[in-house]
């Protein structure tokens, strides 16, 4: 699938052509040639290590580093870490966001709408809701002074913006346990690009966490920096492809007719699978016993609690709360009341910029799933038809919620069913960093040299990012 550069967790996805843009041509005719050719750069053009001023000084394994140890970078205690913000220039203060304050939670909305990430073109635009937010800003555990923010002295307009939450990170090969935080919605305005923002914010972010006993962080971007622990690939399914087409999401191959792209993403409206329903409070217990169970599959995972289970599959941590609409999570319930399978995708819509038909595309992101039958020995093919059909019907279930596009990465088990679902490959990928600690290479799903998704072989990336 030609699709534009998808949209990601934390990034517009790190295409052929961003790799190019960060490179350095050696000279005025390389240039040229690349202009006139779309030609790609070569291994020495692209940036090396040296050339990562800020990333040469934190931190971070080196690019292309043979790692021969796992374990944290550097260790330091919160007291010998400074008490006040970094420095910033005269012009700009720092400010701490408080979410909890509709018109702050206001001001993120209109910093990241107007200047977060956007396709090559600046075609979508991330529409993240204030509902948004509340889910994925505020799991158990957050902390106000980790949502940091710049403004201008003079206005007060909130111009840069990055955020931490809690995750406990868990690598199942040696069992180890990392409390973390996860990085996102990094954003800097427009305007202030490429002043040596970005690694301002990231040292003011690492010392508030740092602050508090907390000294690693997973983050995900589509850019290449030092160094991926993993990269997986984004893949799309069409649920509404006449309209993808109309706003040049999908284009329409050759060989084809628009009817017959039509007929080919067609779902029948009701599901498939027996004990298929909503997840209710009452879920989750079993929930929990499942997915940890399962997400041992994987080697970097995320290691919930009964909590945190409330909160990301309901977004509510109380049984009288109100549950968030953003976060869809259905569970199988067999005729013993026993949970065998279950699955969680949250919707993200874009905004669709200049386009005379839609202003608005749905999407839903593929979040955690877990399944019983993915324990049954030698069961490897059932386990695969399971997945399949579960993901059947996940797409079915999103299209009330108006989804035109779902999104999964080739993350978790994804390649099992990414071709028999009828997900095709974007251009985009995203990178998987760890801070402040080296582990071995995890396999993200795609092939290392061709970049394209295996069916046969599941990814090591158990941990899904908002
Ligand atoms: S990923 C989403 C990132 N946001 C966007 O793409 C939104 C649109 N873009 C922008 O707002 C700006 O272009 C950003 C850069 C802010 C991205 N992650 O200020 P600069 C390095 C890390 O002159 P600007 C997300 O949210 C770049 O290589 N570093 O650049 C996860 C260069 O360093 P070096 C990045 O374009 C974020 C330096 O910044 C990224 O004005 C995880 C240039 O700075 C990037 N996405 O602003 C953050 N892009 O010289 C790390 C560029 O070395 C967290 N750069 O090449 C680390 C863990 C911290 C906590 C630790 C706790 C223990």
């Amino acid at each position: 699938m030609s699709d534009k550069v998808p949209p990601g967790d934390s990034s517009s996805g790190s295409s052929n052509k961003e790799v190019a843009s960060s490179s350095i041509p050696k000279s005025i005719e390389e240039l040229l040639k690349l202009l006139s050719t779309g030609e790609e750069l070569t291994e020495s053009q692209k940036k090396e290590m040296k050339d990562y001023k800020f990333w040469k000084t934190q931190p971070v394994p080196k690019l292309n580093e043979k790692i021969l140890k796992e374990g944290p970078i550097e260790t330091k205690k919160p007291e010998d870490i400074p008490d006040t913000p970094f420095p910033l220039l005269k012009d700009f203060e720092w400010t701490t966001v408080d979410i909890d304050e509709k018109d702050q939670l206001q001001e993120v909305y209109e910093l990241l709408y107007e200047n977060y990430v956007e396709d090559q073109d600046a075609t979508f635009r991330f529409n993240y809701s204030p509902e948004f937010f509340n889910w994925s800003l505020k799991c158990p555990g957050w902390k106000k002074e980790w949502h940091a923010g710049v403004r201008v002295k003079s206005t007060g307009k909130l111009c840069a913006f990055i955020a931490a939450t809690p995750i406990t990170l868990k690598l199942t090969k040696s069992q180890t346990i990392i409390p973390s935080v996860e990085i996102n919605f990094l954003c800097i305005h427009k305007k202030l690009r490429s002043k040596r923002l970005a690694p301002v914010l990231i040292k003011e972010i690492t010392r508030r966490v740092n602050k508090c006993d907390i000294w690693q962080a997973l983050y995900t971007a589509g850019v290449v920096l030092p160094s991926p622990v993993s990269t997986c690939r984004y893949t799309h399914r069409p649920l509404n492809w006449s309209k993808l087409n109309d706003v040049e999401f999908s284009h329409l191959p050759s060989d084809q007719t628009k009817s017959s792209m039509v007929a080919k993403y067609a779902l029948p409206n009701t599901t498939n699978t027996k004990g298929l329903r909503p997840m209710e409070w009452e879920d989750v217990d079993q929930v929990y016993d499942l997915l940890v169970k399962f997400e041992e599959r994987f080697e970097l995972i995320q290691s919930f609690d009964k909590e945190e289970v409330a909160h990301w599959f309901l977004g509510r941590t109380t049984k009288e709360g109100e549950s968030s609409t953003v976060i869809k999570t259905y569970v199988v319930e067999n005729d013993e009341g026993k949970i065998t399978d279950f699955f969680s995708y949250y919707l993200l819509p874009f905004t669709v910029l200049n386009n005379p038909k839609h202003s608005e595309l749905g999407i839903a992101y593929l979040y955690y799933y877990a399944s019983e039958s993915a324990f049954v020995e030698g069961g490897e093919s059932k386990y695969k038809a399971r997945l399949v059909s579960l993901m059947n019907d996940a797409l079915i279930t999103s299209k009330k919620f108006g989804v035109d596009v779902f999104n999964c990465l080739s993350a978790q088990d994804n390649s099992f069913f990414i071709e028999k679902c009828k997900f095709g490959s974007g251009d985009g990928f995203l990178n998987y960093y760890l801070f402040n600690y080296k582990t071995w290479p995890i396999y993200g799903g795609i092939d290392p040299i061709t970049k394209e998704v295996t069916s046969d072989k599941g990814s090591g990336i158990g941990v899904v990012m908002k």
